[in-house]
């Protein structure tokens, strides 16, 4: 047995002891330490809080993925915890059979609540990102269009060249903002019925960087957005980056759309090839939810890891030291 394995199975057979179903599609579980998520591979973890329980939704590297593939995912799953400790796995709550217009790369999701209905935004074949609509958190999305609310086809100059990872933030006055893109930064209004876009796609201007480069690294604007209100600032949290030493990085602003001021890491290296991730608020604390490759030590098949976080007085995150 491998060292890898050894510590796979070290890691998996305390957690699946405590699994029980709680329906067909549901697994229970505990939270037993990092990587939270032992009894399969999930990525980019998009953690919302609706009605005083956390949600979070995931998108999910296959048992059997092909690693020379580029994530050849297929669906996303929603857990939820009502104490960090005890969660439930939702199971496969959306999948691309459930979108007519796309079948490939079912890549980092997010999902908001509003006027009660909930909405889940996804990215698909690198150049798309749909909606779909419940009144569930769990189950039952739809797409109600039948095509993508954003799709870069010859329109790469405003679209940016891979609409990905779209992030929303509903703001104080009820604002939404739909934040996406792969290299090219972008971000939308999104119209009060939460499928239409309200006015034109504009890039994110992030200071203190030097995004034309293509130098990766530093405040460089990789993929994988997400932006979160606290206090008077808006903080954009994004990767900067493929390599080793690229993490979750910071820009900070008091506009929603900008233009944010670079700030720094949210937390040291991951090592996982890529970096995605959320920041909320719970019960009075903040969490930062990630990933990483500890289980498997493939970069196509990631865990999602989280940690509380703590801001200085100036409202500056305090780097979170991963330990591996
Ligand atoms: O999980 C597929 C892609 O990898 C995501 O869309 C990116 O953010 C990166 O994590």
């Amino acid at each position: 047995m491998n060292k890898v394995f050894s510590y796979f199975l070290l890691a998996v057979v305390p957690a699946s002891v405590m699994f029980g179903c709680t329906s067909k599609q549901e697994v229970a579980f505990k939270h037993i330490g990092n990587p939270l998520i032992r009894h399969m591979y999930t990525a980019d973890p998009s953690a919302r809080v609706f009605d005083g329980k956390l949600y979070l939704y995931t998108s999910h590297d296959r048992d059997d993925t092909d690693q020379n593939a580029h994530f050849d995912m297929t669906d996303w799953h929603v857990f939820s915890t009502n104490n960090l400790t005890d969660w439930v796995d939702h199971g496969a709550f959306f999948s691309l059979d459930d979108v007519a217009w796309a079948s490939k790369q079912a890549w980092a999701p997010d999902a908001v609540m509003r006027n009660g209905k909930y909405y889940f935004y996804y990215p698909i074949e690198q150049s798309m990102i749909g909606v779909a609509v419940s009144d569930s958190p769990v189950a039952g999305f739809k797409d109600p269009l039948g095509k993508p609310l954003i799709d870069n086809t010859g329109n790469k100059q405003t679209v940016g060249r891979e609409p990905i990872d779209p992030a929303i933030l509903i703001d104080d006055d009820g604002q939404a903002y739909m934040f996406f893109g792969c290299r090219d930064a972008r971000v939308v209004k999104l119209k009060d019925n939460m499928i239409e876009l309200d006015g034109e796609i504009q890039p994110v201007q992030i200071n203190g960087i030097d995004q034309f480069t293509e130098k990766i690294g530093g405040g460089w604007y990789g993929e994988g957005p997400w932006v979160f209100k606290r206090g008077q600032y808006y903080y954009y949290m994004y990767s900067n980056g493929w390599e080793k030493d690229t993490t979750l990085v910071y820009a900070m602003a008091k506009n929603p759309m900008g233009p944010f001021d670079y700030i720094g890491e949210v937390m040291t290296p991951v090592g996982a090839g890529t970096s995605h991730g959320s920041i909320t608020e719970f019960k009075g604390k903040w969490y930062v939810f990630y990933h990483s490759k500890l289980l498997s030590n493939q970069g196509k098949q990631r865990s999602v890891h989280f940690d509380e976080i703590f801001f200085d007085k100036n409202g500056k995150i305090i780097p979170l030291q991963y330990k591996h």
